[in-house]
């Protein structure tokens, strides 16, 4: 079977924390996949919150600050379902089943990880939520970016203003790494990668890593 045929209706995600490089990432991956004889139109691309009109509405809400309002972290969690059910059935579904490849920027890990690690919602509620929004649907294969909050942040800084959740304590994010860092221990469909390294490295590491998941495929 040819790389194409192996990758088709194939969905593919990138996680980590905040300035990790997962839009850098993205680039990397397209680049990869286009070496493998695909072209830009058998390629999508996602990410979450957002990727539709009423997705990005909630990825508003996520995002803004309202004055006397606080966003309550269960209400959190549910905007953050609300808008992945939005992509994956109107989105991420139909493009898999038009045999495309589709890049997710951030999935479930990232509710597993910020609100239950970094808020300290139980992991097995988030479990049973991901199980009523979206079934047995997962991603074939997770790449974790994987960086210390601080150089994350301060990378994210560079680009400009922190958002909401951007600003919350350190400790939020070490929480949410080591949520990250079980999850690539306990699917075997994901890997781990160096996100402290250079730009080179970095795309290096992830074409390696595609390169051995595309062999393990049938
Ligand atoms: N969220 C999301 C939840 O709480 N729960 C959920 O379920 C979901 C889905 C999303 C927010 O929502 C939260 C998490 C987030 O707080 P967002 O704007 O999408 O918000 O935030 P991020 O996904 O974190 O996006 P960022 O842009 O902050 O991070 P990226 O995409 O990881 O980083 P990137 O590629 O833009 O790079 C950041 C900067 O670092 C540089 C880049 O050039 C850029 O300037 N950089 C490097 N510098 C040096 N060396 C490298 N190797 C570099 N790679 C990138």
């Amino acid at each position: 079977m040819s790389a194409v045929q192996k990758l088709a209706g194939k969905f593919i995600v990138i996680e980590g924390l905040e300035g990790a490089g997962k839009s850098t990432a993205i680039q990397y991956i397209q680049n990869w996949l286009i070496k493998q004889g695909l072209v830009e139109a058998q390629i999508a691309l996602t990410r979450e919150p957002g990727g539709t009109t009423l997705a990005e509405k909630m990825r508003e809400i996520v995002k803004m600050d309202v004055q006397g309002e606080q966003l309550a972290d269960k209400a959190e969690l549910l905007i953050m379902y609300a808008a992945r059910v939005q992509l994956v059935e109107h989105k991420v579904k139909p493009a898999l089943a038009d045999n495309k490849v589709v890049i997710g920027d951030r999935h479930n890990w990232s509710s597993l990880a910020y609100q239950g690690g970094g808020r300290g919602i139980d992991l097995s509620l988030i479990n049973e939520i991901k199980q009523v929004a979206l079934g047995d649907f997962k991603a074939d294969f997770t790449l974790f970016l994987d960086i210390e909050p601080e150089l994350g942040l301060a990378r994210a800084r560079g680009r400009g203003e922190l958002d909401r959740i951007e600003r919350l304590a350190i400790d939020f994010f070490n929480r949410s790494r080591a949520v990250f860092q079980q999850l690539v221990v306990d699917e075997p469909n994901s890997v781990s990668i160096d996100a402290s390294q250079s730009f080179n490295q970095v795309e290096e590491s992830i074409h390696t890593q595609l390169d051995k998941w595309l062999e393990s495929l049938l």
